[in-house]
């Protein structure tokens, strides 16, 4: 009766933070998960269930630190098989933790996502490299051009998008190779990017009260094709009645 994710993946991702905001929680809200839990390897998975969406479930899987080196059977302790999906949270393709887990999936015929999160802190680096549109003019992120900011948007997300499947494709072997056909997404938390800024000490015209919405909503729609991604891979298993 419902579609069940577990949301894998390195500690300190955004793993919690995207349960959170596709059920729409804030971190302080009652029933949302707690962030920045630190590493948590051993612990249980924290499942996630929402009046909004009541033929979904997300199940928090503890998450693995940098240095940590996941056994073999990682796959089989976390009982991966039982769920109907797995969400991939990446840090980089050559994780061989993730890809491990990527591979079992694989042999077991499991639905998997891949997700890069936190984009806002790619997409700034990126900006602060070549600070350069490809037209060669420079790329003013203090006073973003919803136009401008959204065709550099676009460029990034597709070369990021090539670069992750032609990485799979040509670093894996066999049938491995189809770990390149697998979804993949690149989201941000959005609200966050204005917190970033200011960390960074950066000038902005976000603020923190407004008028950023469509700035966000136009900047991270990834974010919205991975929620309709998941309903619809729920609704396929579930069938239409199932989401009445
Ligand atoms: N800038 C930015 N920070 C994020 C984003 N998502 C999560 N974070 C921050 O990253 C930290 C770790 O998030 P958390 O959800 O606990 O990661 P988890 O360990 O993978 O569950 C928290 O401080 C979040 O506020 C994002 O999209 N952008
Ligand atoms: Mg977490």
């Amino acid at each position: 009766d419902h579609y069940s994710f577990a949301v894998v993946g390195p500690v300190n991702m955004g793993k919690t933070s995207f349960i959170n905001a596709f059920l729409g929680l804030r971190k302080n809200d009652e029933g949302a998960g707690k962030v920045d839990e630190g590493e948590t390897t051993t612990g249980e998975p924290k499942k996630y269930r929402s009046p909004m969406y009541k033929y979904l479930e997300f199940a928090d899987m503890p998450g693995w630190g940098t240095k940590t080196n996941l056994s073999a059977t990682y796959y089989k302790e976390k009982k991966l098989d039982t769920y109907d999906g797995v969400i991939l949270f990446v840090n980089v393709l050559n994780d061989s933790n993730l890809l491990n887990v990527a591979k079992q999936l694989l042999d077991h015929n499991i639905n998997m996502i891949f997700v890069y999160a936190k984009t806002d802190l790619a997409l700034i680096d990126e900006v602060r490299r070549d600070g350069l549109t490809d037209d060669g003019e420079s790329f003013d992120f203090n006073h973003p051009k919803l136009e401008e900011m959204q065709e550099f948007l676009n460029k990034w997300l597709s070369q990021r998008r090539n670069e992750h499947k032609m990485g799979l494709n040509q670093e894996q072997s066999g049938k491995y190779k189809k770990l390149a056909d697998m979804p993949v997404f690149f989201i941000s938390n959005g609200a966050l990017l204005y917190q970033t800024l200011k960390t960074k000490n950066e000038k902005t015209s976000l603020n923190e009260n407004g008028n950023n919405e469509e700035i966000l909503d136009r900047l991270f729609y990834d974010e919205r094709e991975l929620r309709s991604e998941l309903i619809q891979i729920a609704k396929e298993k579930l069938g239409i009645d199932a989401m009445k």
